[in-house]
């Protein structure tokens, strides 16, 4: 019997990007553990994780290409080579390059692994096929645009940072589910003396770790901020000094703040004068006050506006300039490896169309020109996560359209293919990883050897560049060769780590700079409260859209899934019970509802049958499900995004996941 631990990484889309020490016993990995030695993971994982190797020998891998025999959907799939399938798509593209144009194909992939070169590798392919262009902008473009409009290209503070602070705001973010190493900081900080304030729409399983907690109107934290920044104005709690070294337009601001006085903004929010006032003093006198922000504020029509309001908070009380003070937004550690070296967009001959990947739905229905006649999927599953979920099924029904996906498993897209190709995870792939929520690059080889016949990323597109003649060299390298690439020519912010060390595969942290919170980089070297290059040249109030009916429909991540996957893990969907629809008392009362009872929640856009769970936790005029299920596990044939809408946000063409309203009704009564 052989025995080794071995490194990895987690490769989920998670901003904790966790080390992974794996057991592997006769080429088998069967067991997964935190490592101790990586400074953010400690030795811990989520509850998704700790049984990775489920997901990995999981009986329902997909292990060889399958062929769509019958209808689309019919699951009438049989096995085929990967010779005879490359060789399908080699000749269905080839027929509509010559009929439409290679426009006509569109990639359509996310963030199934967040390994730098498996879940970049195919844009390289796909320039140099000429297709048309997926605008990424799922997950935290709006986020990132709001975050940047007030501070450019400033270093987000590091995630230990909250360990000396003295009043940490668990802003829109599910920590509990979503960051939960980060949690352990905010404990931390907790046991010496720091309060925890969670500002939400509803009591998510974060609120026990916290103080006190605040519900918001659904897209309303751009009137809370305002609004606080006009008392913390108004009574003189401002930091003149930091403002006067370091602020841009604040003078201008404070004419604006005037309006947003707290009686208007508690119209808005739905929160009493006196909960505006009391966190805008707390806020203000707080010794370093920390605020993590999360993503589910940004995903609404007014997002990006919303994200520059709360990000020009710490510059009123000179937040930067406490330690333990500050905002973390998503870290970017985007400059530490060259990435274009991998997604090589000099191989793009000429322009060509951008579709938003939020807006599947309508480029795969719509009369577009050129149509879309393929649809390549990869490490993403858009009939879950993608808005709109009936629009895009309409659109993959379509006899004309060959779709392909490469997937681990038979997901609720997968079951649409033409053909599937299957997947290694990424246990069976080398990579080099980054994280958004900590400073720590790490590489890690393939573990294990492909499970069946299931192929990286790298690997299909290696494939079919070579049967498509593409002959740039770029295309006959292995994925490990790439990695070497990325290390040997370090950027000037990755060549000041042990470089040694890394390789080897061990975690490494990216040196911060000294007093690194207090360099902005932004034209001006300033915070811009101004920015002259915005349309609004000072944050304001924006509305969300909503829809036209009585409920606000929040569908926030769950603990035991992530996105659409670990659905595949029987215990993990088992531990979400059932697909619930959380309901305040006195909203059930009105409808009539019974606690547990079938019902539908609807809108113009579809409906979707939930069991219903009556809960205080949930302000009235709010309800919530969490997760996003794989249709096999619904009560009905849709899952939330029937619900959701293909609108973009204000700025960055974000998605707007919650800015959606709903209606519910009793199943009997559909
Ligand atoms: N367990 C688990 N972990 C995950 C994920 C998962 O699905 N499950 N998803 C991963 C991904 S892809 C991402 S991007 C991150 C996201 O991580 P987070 O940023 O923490 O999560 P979000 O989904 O953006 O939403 C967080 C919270 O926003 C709240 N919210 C919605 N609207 C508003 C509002 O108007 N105001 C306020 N104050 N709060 C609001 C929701 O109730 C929800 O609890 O998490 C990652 N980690
Ligand atoms: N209603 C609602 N919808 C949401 C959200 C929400 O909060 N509410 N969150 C949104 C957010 S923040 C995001 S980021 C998106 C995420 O959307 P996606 O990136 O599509 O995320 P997943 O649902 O995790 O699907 C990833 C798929 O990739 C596959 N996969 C994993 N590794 C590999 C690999 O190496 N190669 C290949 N070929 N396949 C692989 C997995 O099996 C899985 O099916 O979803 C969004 N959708
Ligand atoms: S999903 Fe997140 S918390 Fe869980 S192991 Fe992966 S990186 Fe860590
Ligand atoms: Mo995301």
């Amino acid at each position: 019997m052989s025995m080794e631990i071995k490194r990895s990484v987690c490769p989920y889309d998670c901003p904790d990007t966790c080390g992974l020490l794996i057991e592997v016993v006769n080429k088998k990995a069967v067991k997964v553990k935190g490592d101790p030695e990586h400074p953010y993971t400690r030795g811990t994982l989520c509850p998704k994780m700790v049984h990775y190797e489920k997901t990995v020998y999981s009986p329902e891998r997909l292990t060889q290409p399958l062929l769509q025999k019958g209808p689309k959907g019919s699951d009438n799939f049989e096995p085929i080579t990967w010779d005879a399938a490359i060789q399908i798509i080699k000749e269905r593209w080839q027929h509509i390059i010559a009929e439409y144009g290679a426009e006509a194909i569109l990639p359509y992939s996310y963030a199934g692994t967040m390994g730098i070169v498996q879940r970049n590798c195919g844009e390289a392919f796909f320039y140099r096929l000429g297709a048309s262009c997926l605008e990424r902008t799922i997950c935290s473009s709006s986020k990132g645009y709001g975050w940047s409009a007030v501070m450019g290209s400033t270093l987000v503070p590091h995630p230990n940072e909250a360990l000396d602070s003295d009043l940490i705001i668990l802003w829109g973010t599910n920590a509990m589910a979503t960051n939960i190493h980060f949690l352990q900081n905010v404990r931390a900080a907790k046991k010496k003396g720091a309060k925890v304030w969670l500002i939400e729409t509803y009591e998510t399983p974060t609120a026990k770790v916290s103080d006190q907690v605040t519900l918001v109107k659904p897209g309303s934290d751009g009137a809370l901020a305002l609004g606080m920044m006009h008392v913390i104005v108004r009574d003189g709690l401002t930091n003149e000094q930091f403002i006067n070294e370091h602020v841009q337009g604040f003078s201008e601001f404070k004419k604006v703040l005037h309006e947003y006085t707290p009686e208007k903004m508690s119209r808005l929010t739905g929160l009493k004068v006196d909960v505006i006032e009391e966190l805008a003093h707390l806020y203000a006198k707080a010794r370093a006050p920390f605020i993590s922000l999360g993503t589910g504020l940004s995903r609404y029509c007014n997002g990006a506006m919303t994200v520059r309001s709360i990000t020009c908070l710490p510059a009123l009380v000179g937040a930067w300039a406490k330690p333990g003070g500050g905002l973390m937004a998503n870290i970017s550690t985007s400059t530490a490896f060259d990435t274009s070296k991998v997604t090589r967009e000099d191989l793009l001959k000429e322009t060509t169309r951008i579709i938003n990947m939020n807006q599947l739905g309508d480029a795969l229905n719509k009369t577009v020109n050129p149509p879309l006649m393929s649809l390549f999927v990869y490490h993403s599953n858009p009939v879950a996560v993608t808005p709109d979920q009936n629009m895009v099924i309409k659109g993959l029904l379509r006899e004309d359209l060959f779709t392909v996906v490469h997937e681990r498993f038979m997901t609720d897209t997968a079951l649409y293919a033409d053909l599937i190709l299957p997947a290694t995870t990424s246990l069976e792939q080398p990579d080099i990883y980054r994280s958004y929520g900590h400073y720590c690059v790490q590489k890690a080889d393939a573990v294990i050897e492909a499970l069946g016949e299931a192929k990286s990323n790298w690997e299909v597109f290696a494939l079919l560049a070579q049967v498509l003649g593409f002959d740039e060299p770029y295309f006959n390298q292995t994925a490990e060769e790439m990695i070497k690439q990325l290390l040997e020519s370090p950027t000037p912010w990755l060549a000041q780590v042990d470089l040694e060390k890394l390789s080897a595969g061990y975690p490494v942290e990216l040196p911060l700079p000294e007093n690194y919170k207090t360099k902005f980089k932004t034209p001006s070297g300033k915070i811009e409260i101004y920015n002259n290059k915005e349309e609004d040249l000072l944050p304001k109030y924006l509305k969300p859209h909503g829809d036209d009916a009585p409920y606000w429909f929040v569908n926030s991540p769950s603990i035991f899934s992530l996105n659409s996957s670990f659905n595949e893990q029987n215990e993990l969907v088992e531990k979400k019970e059932k697909m619930y629809l959380l309901m305040h008392p006195v909203d059930a009362q009105v409808k009539g509802f019974s606690d547990g009872e079938l019902v539908s929640a609807f809108n113009e856009r579809g409906k979707v049958a939930f069991v219903l769970k009556i809960t205080p936790l949930v302000p009235s005029g709010v309800v919530v499900s969490e997760g996003v299920f794989w249709l096999r596990d619904c009560p009905s044939d849709s899952s939330v995004n029937a619900l959701t809408s293909q609108r973009l946000t204000d700025r960055a063409q974000g998605s707007t996941f919650y800015d959606t309203k709903v209606d519910v009704r009793s199943i009997n009564n559909i």
